[in-house]
């Protein structure tokens, strides 16, 4: 873990986290919007479910990419059919895929586009992402909308966290310690940003599942 002093207090965030405020300028933030809504017209916004209990989640979810994540009674996984329609998920929009070469360097594409959809209720409990074979390439997150209260701890659910504003436009990297480390988004504050007609949040995680070589 690495300290860094903010001036009034001392924060302990896992290494490699990065978080690059205002990486997106608001041409790109609406052209990423268009992106989505074309994702959306053949891969709609379902609701998952909890492993076990079948509770749904408040985050609605799609995905874009050969893979996408989905969790139902059965568990989490990555898969390449749509779990509504059967249907394959809508390839990931080229400026993704610019971003990732851009802000991650890692030299294989991602495979999963996770596309999160938070209205002013939703929130993602504390979770670590350990559904992907390949742990040596990082995470890449955007969010766009509405502000969001992401907080991030270390390596076991006990240790401290921290609350970190994510505001449209943000991008988050997320490598070495911080891959592994707990996380979620304790809520959204509705109605902070113009960018979406309606009040909320798009979260896109980009990933790669498999072991490049
Ligand atoms: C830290 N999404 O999809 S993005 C997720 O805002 C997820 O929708 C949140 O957690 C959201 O799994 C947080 C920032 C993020 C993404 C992936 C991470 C933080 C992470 C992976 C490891 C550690
Ligand atoms: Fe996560």
């Amino acid at each position: 873990m690495c300290v860094t002093y903010t001036g009034r207090e001392a924060m302990s965030a896992p290494s490699g986290f990065r978080h690059i405020a205002g990486a997106l300028d608001r041409k790109a933030q609406e052209n990423l919007c268009l992106e989505i809504a074309e994702v959306l017209r053949s891969a709609p916004l379902y609701t998952p479910t909890m492993p076990r209990s079948g509770k749904p989640f408040s985050v609605r979810m799609t995905n874009c990419g050969p893979l996408g994540w989905v969790s139902d009674k059965s568990g989490y996984r990555y898969q390449q059919a749509q779990p509504v329609s059967g249907n394959p998920w809508p390839p990931m929009p080229e400026q993704l895929l610019g971003l990732w070469q851009e802000f991650t360097g890692f030299a294989a594409p991602p495979e999963a586009c996770l596309v999160n959809w938070y209205g002013p209720k939703a929130k993602l409990g504390l979770h670590v992402d350990a559904d992907e074979a390949e742990t040596q390439a990082p995470v890449l997150s955007l969010s766009l909308g509405d502000d969001a209260w992401f907080r991030i701890g270390g390596l076991q659910r006990r240790d401290p966290t921290e609350r970190i504003l994510l505001k449209s436009g943000d991008i988050v990297v997320l490598g070495g310690e911080a891959r592994l480390a707990y996380h979620g988004i304790d809520r959204i504050q509705p109605g902070t940003s113009d960018l979406l007609a309606e009040h909320g949040r798009f979260n896109l995680t980009l990933r790669r599942v498999n072991v490049a070589n």
